[in-house]
């Protein structure tokens, strides 16, 4: 067998054994590089005399020609093989369940959100939200609370270092300043809800220094107190899951609504540890409200000869509490899987207003 009939064999029998695209690649450089065996014989071309060239040229050239092609056909060979391997080592069983590890549920803090979100969005309100690290102005003065104003005290406020021009940002007390930018940046008809967490310094079993409020703001031309008595009502029905509702006015005072009103809603304790909505001749205190105070509305850009509005407020936590029947407050912010699972609900059961709200 001639030197290139032998050459030949050895470099395509390697090429076909090659296993991995590495060892294909050292391959073609030692047949086809600078240095290559068969580049080194191309080069020997150029010292023939025109015969020799003749009878050699098409017998090197067809060589690097059948190793070239042998090399690329290899090359592709040894693609697929990795592509089919991957493809086999990576298939996913569609029919294993999700994340099996996932043991969380939905907190009732979310559960209640859900559930009033969709009762305020059938009467007409859209959510608006804003930052937790407040300016004191959008948190007390425009809300009629200037500085030396009492009420600053009750807020237990948590304050954020100073800033250079002396000012002092603050963790929100109510979600009040959100209504405050809604009315900056929106022209009346205004109908939102405003749930988010605020804070406080308190702890106890009632209190939590992070809490979750929810309040409302209407604004309108001829928006009065017969109006917000509907809507706390229409309310109690749909988020106690109850027909009968009784509700009970009692004048308070806030300093930004005139008047103010704080609401209680008919119930029954007589069972110990039991309280059942709607029946019953005792008082769940529900939270409080008011007619909107015209210098809240001149300070936040609205005519207060022109428009009204009321607003309200309670607590998101002890929403879920009441309906869902936890005692203490504490263990909703403990991070506690065993407490989750016992309030908590599955992640598909959204709330829908036909389908029941709670189930
Ligand atoms: C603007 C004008 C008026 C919001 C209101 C209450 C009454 C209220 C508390 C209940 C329990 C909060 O969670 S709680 O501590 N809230 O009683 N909130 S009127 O009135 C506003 C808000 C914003 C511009």
């Amino acid at each position: 067998m001639s030197d290139i009939a032998t050459l030949e064999r050895d470099i395509l029998g390697a090429v076909a054994s090659a296993s991995d695209e590495a060892a294909l690649e050292a391959l073609r450089v030692a047949a086809l590089g600078k240095k290559g065996s068969i580049s080194e014989l191309l080069k020997t071309l150029g010292a023939m005399s025109a015969e020799e060239r003749k009878v050699n040229g098409p017998l090197f050239n067809g060589l690097r020609d059948k190793v070239t092609n042998a090399i690329a056909a290899r090359k592709a060979e040894l693609g697929d093989v990795a592509l089919n391997a991957r493809l086999a080592s990576e298939t996913v069983d569609v029919t294993l369940p999700a994340r099996p590890e996932a043991t969380g549920t939905i907190h009732p803090v979310s559960q209640v959100l859900d559930e009033i979100a969709a009762i305020f969005a059938d009467l007409g309100f859209a959510i608006a939200e804003g930052p937790d690290v407040e300016y004191d102005d959008y948190n007390f003065t425009k809300l009629n609370i200037p500085p030396d104003h009492p009420a600053r005290e009750m807020h237990d406020t948590f304050y954020i270092a100073r800033q250079e021009d002396g000012s002092r940002h603050i963790l929100r007390t109510h979600t009040s300043p959100v209504q405050v930018r809604t009315m900056l940046k929106q022209k009346p008809p205004i109908r939102v809800i405003v749930p988010g967490r605020t804070y406080r310094v308190d702890n106890d079993a009632t209190h939590t220094p992070m809490f979750h409020q929810l309040e409302a703001l209407v604004i309108d031309e001829k928006t009065h107190l017969g109006n917000l008595k509907w809507v706390v009502e229409e309310f109690c029905k749909a988020f106690f899951e109850i027909e009968n509702v009784t509700l009970r006015a009692r004048p308070s005072f806030f300093p930004f609504t005139e008047p103010s009103v704080e609401w209680d809603m008919r119930c029954d304790r007589s069972v110990p540890g039991k309280i059942a909505f709607g029946t019953g001749n005792d008082w769940l205190e529900l939270g409080g409200s008011g007619m909107v105070h015209p210098n809240v509305l001149d300070m936040c850009g609205i005519d207060s000869t022109k428009y009204q509005g009321f607003a309200f407020g309670f607590g998101l936590d002890r929403m879920a509490m009441l309906k869902y029947g936890a005692p203490d407050l504490r263990p909703f912010f403990e991070s506690d899987v065993r407490w989750l699972r016992h309030y908590g609900f599955a992640s598909l059961d959204l709330p829908t207003l036909d389908g029941g709200l709670s189930r």
